[in-house]
């Protein structure tokens, strides 16, 4: 996979690229990173990449030119590559989109600034547009780290395979249980004693109810797409799920 990435601010991506699970994907000749600073693609004695909106109000916007001029210099007349412009306006990043964008060679990520880009280039050179989340970040660099790192990670070897197909059956079904290693008490705090018991059914069957009980804690939208088996099903009925209007109104 080789990633393309447009950005006014190339230095905030070294570090994050160059540590762990990223690096050796690198080293490894899987993923390639190529940082372009769309300030190199700027016409005029200034590099002026921002301007006034038009119609007034606060804040700059990006211009179109360089954006445009960056993007199609390096893609060339390549076709089907997607670009994609990480927004606060796009859809929303997830596991799913993640997978949908790893079966592409090739990927361009457009980083905005400022209050955002020229629409004409969401328009007419954006084939997607992606947002992380509702929180407001101070541009789009740390949202295409994430997906960099999301994507790269569900590459075959990557992660040195076994992944691949626990991935694509487990991955956001249901929250984690809670892992323990040593030491067996550490501050007066006992590790669960089913762990070790060595009762591997007895230890699998808990696992499961305290992924169950966590979802539905944390993350009770999940259950409703998870794949449940019907000992899920009673166990989740004893803690009260599915709820129902009538199990919401105070007895
Ligand atoms: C005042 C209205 N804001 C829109 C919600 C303006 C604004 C905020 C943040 C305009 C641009 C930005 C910069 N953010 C991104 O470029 C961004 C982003 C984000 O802020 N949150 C989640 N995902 C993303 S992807 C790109």
């Amino acid at each position: 996979m080789r990633f393309d990435v447009f950005t006014l601010f190339p230095e905030m991506f070294t570090g994050p690229l160059q540590e762990s699970i990223i690096k050796r994907a690198q080293e490894r000749g899987l993923i390639s990173v190529h940082l372009h600073n769309i300030r190199d693609y700027a016409a005029g004695r200034h590099r002026i990449t921002d301007d006034a909106p038009y119609g007034g109000g606060g804040g700059m916007v990006m211009k179109p030119e360089p954006i445009f001029a960056a993007v199609e210099a390096v893609l060339g007349d390549e076709k089907g590559v997607p670009v994609i412009l990480l927004s606060p306006q796009g859809r929303l990043f997830t596991h799913q989109v993640a997978k949908e964008l790893s079966r592409h060679p090739r990927l361009a990520l457009i980083c905005g600034r400022y209050e955002g880009v020229d629409e004409r280039v969401r328009e007419h050179l954006a084939t997607d547009e992606i947002s992380i989340g509702d929180y407001v970040l101070s541009g789009g660099e740390l949202a295409a780290m994430v997906v960099i790192d999301a994507v790269t990670r569900l590459l075959p070897g990557v992660l040195g395979d076994p992944g691949a197909a626990f991935e694509d059956s487990h991955a956001w079904g249901l929250l984690e249980y809670p892992h323990y290693t040593r030491p067996a008490v550490f501050r007066g705090w006992g590790v669960p004693e089913v762990l070790l018991s060595g009762n591997h059914a007895a230890i699998a069957r808990w696992r499961r109810e305290q992924a169950l009980r966590r979802t539905l804690e944390r993350r009770p939208d999940l259950l409703e797409r998870a794949v449940l088996t019907e000992e899920d099903r009673a166990f989740l009925a004893r803690l009260g799920w599915p709820k129902t209007p009538e199990s919401d109104k105070p007895t």
